[in-house]
């Protein structure tokens, strides 16, 4: 028999209020044995939960009866007082009773392998738990909608059809075929290439925007990177020092930018490197810089542009200027549009930020929705990209049949329709308990 699990499905403050969720063949058993009644599916009762003639505590509780639940289970929830004294009597009640604590996910799961949700709905609600940022949770609320799932599932069905032309073809000899059935599925198979070629151009961006848009902060020595990203952060985050390439490793700080999520990183100055281990840390800043979105590029007031920090000039960098508390004149020869900002005093610092959260906002305003968000789905709709590619009935029609059923089995992936068990662990492993 499958278990019954429970778990505090919220983290509340003192003060707050508990919920504790039940999914599983004992949940409506239990309830009656603690409240002594079942309520009225769906309508919140208020109770009294008593074990072994101790009152554990008096609140509200549910029941949700299979199917119509989340999990799809029989599911209840009491909703108690908030604290760890009432959280150790239920949880000790419950496992008396024969329950047991859920795994992270584990309700998420049981409600997909019950038909529930899809893989996309289930990561989005992962997605929205963990969520930081507006643009964030815009997404993942889009995906909860099933749009991905909708888009996928309406891929693979496109695949299909193509694939039932070929087979029939392969199955009817030519006389019997009304003409152009094979150009058909081929036309069918292209459009379908380029829709997965726009979907893939964009899905990095979204995948960006669930992770967080990455900017470097990169110039010589002792310009003020460290600073300006304490300045940033409000916070002793990076060792700011005198002596010029203390910054060895590599610091990051997560900010909200008008809703943008965005990870700040600090870097070890670009220069000749006197010792091996600022060797390292420059190696790793230009490496930083090559995976960043966007760059800071920070030079110092009164000083000539050093020639490392002004080779990453370009589109997706933009010029700052620190230092200008100095009373030094910006010497700007080469250098575009560049923000002058005082990490000292902070002056500059909102501007900076504004631009900065405006050259997100351009980057990463997405036009397409819903959209493949994580690093799964891209593969997915890869692999199906790459049978599309090999796709071609002329070098016979079995082939180009095996090829259109691989597209149709990795797009498939995407919302779990197959290959489901390859997939669960990775996809539920992220979660947190009580969801
Ligand atoms: N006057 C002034 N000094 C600054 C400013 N920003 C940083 N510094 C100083 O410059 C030195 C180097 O700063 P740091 O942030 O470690 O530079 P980094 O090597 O680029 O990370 C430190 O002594 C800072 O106090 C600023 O805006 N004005
Ligand atoms: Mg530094």
């Amino acid at each position: 028999m499958t278990a019954t699990i429970f778990a505090l499905a919220s983290a509340p403050g003192r003060g707050g209020v508990s919920v504790y969720r039940l999914s599983g063949p004992l949940a409506g058993q239990t309830v009656e044995t603690l409240a002594g009644f079942l309520p009225t599916p769906r309508m919140a009762k208020r109770a009294r939960l008593v074990h072994r003639d101790e009152t554990i505590d008096d609140g509200l509780v549910l029941w949700f009866p299979s199917p119509a639940s989340f999990t799809g289970e029989d599911v209840a929830e009491l909703h108690l007082h908030g604290g760890r004294a009432v959280a150790q009597a239920l949880s000790a009640a419950l496992v008396e009773l024969g329950l047991r604590p859920a795994e992270a996910g584990e309700f998420s799961r049981r409600a997909f392998q019950n038909g529930k949700l899809d893989l996309t709905r289930a990561e989005a609600i992962a997605d929205l738990v963990d969520a930081e940022t507006a643009a964030q949770r815009r997404q993942a609320l889009l995906q909860l909608d099933g749009g991905l799932d909708r888009l996928a599932e309406g891929w693979r069905q496109d695949l299909l059809r193509a694939l039932a032309l070929l087979e029939a073809c392969i199955d009817f000899s030519d006389e019997d075929l009304p003409d152009g059935v094979i150009e058909q599925a081929a036309d069918q198979a292209r459009a379908l290439a380029a829709e997965l070629d726009s979907h893939l151009a964009e899905g990095i961006r979204h995948e960006r925007l669930r992770d967080g848009i990455h900017v470097a902060i990169l110039g010589a020595p002792n310009a003020g990177k460290s600073s300006l990203l304490n300045r940033i952060a409000g916070r002793e985050a990076a060792i700011v020092s005198a002596t010029a390439g203390t910054t060895r490793d590599i610091i990051e700080i997560h900010l909200d930018l008008g809703g943008w999520p965005v990870v700040l990183a600090d870097t070890a100055g670009l220069r000749e490197a006197g010792e091996e281990v600022e060797a390292e840390g420059i190696r790793r800043a230009l490496a930083k810089a090559e995976a960043a979105d966007l760059k800071l590029l920070v030079f110092e007031a009164g000083l000539d542009p050093d020639p490392a920090t002004t080779s990453l000039v370009g589109p997706d960098a933009l010029v700052v200027v620190n230092k200008t508390d100095q009373g030094r004149p910006p010497n700007l020869v080469d250098l575009p549009q560049a923000i002058m900002v005082s990490a000292r005093t902070g002056d500059g610092i909102a501007q900076l930020l504004e631009t900065l959260r405006q050259q997100v906002a351009d980057r990463f305003q997405m036009t397409q929705a819903p959209a493949l968000t994580r690093s799964r789905h891209r593969a997915a709709a890869q692999e199906a990209r790459q049978a599309l590619e090999r796709f071609d009935p002329s070098l016979g029609l079995e082939l180009a049949a095996e090829e259109l059923r691989r597209a149709a089995q990795s797009i498939g992936r995407i919302a779990g329709r197959v290959d489901v068990e390859d997939i669960l662990d990775i996809v539920f492993r992220d979660f947190c308990i009580g969801k």
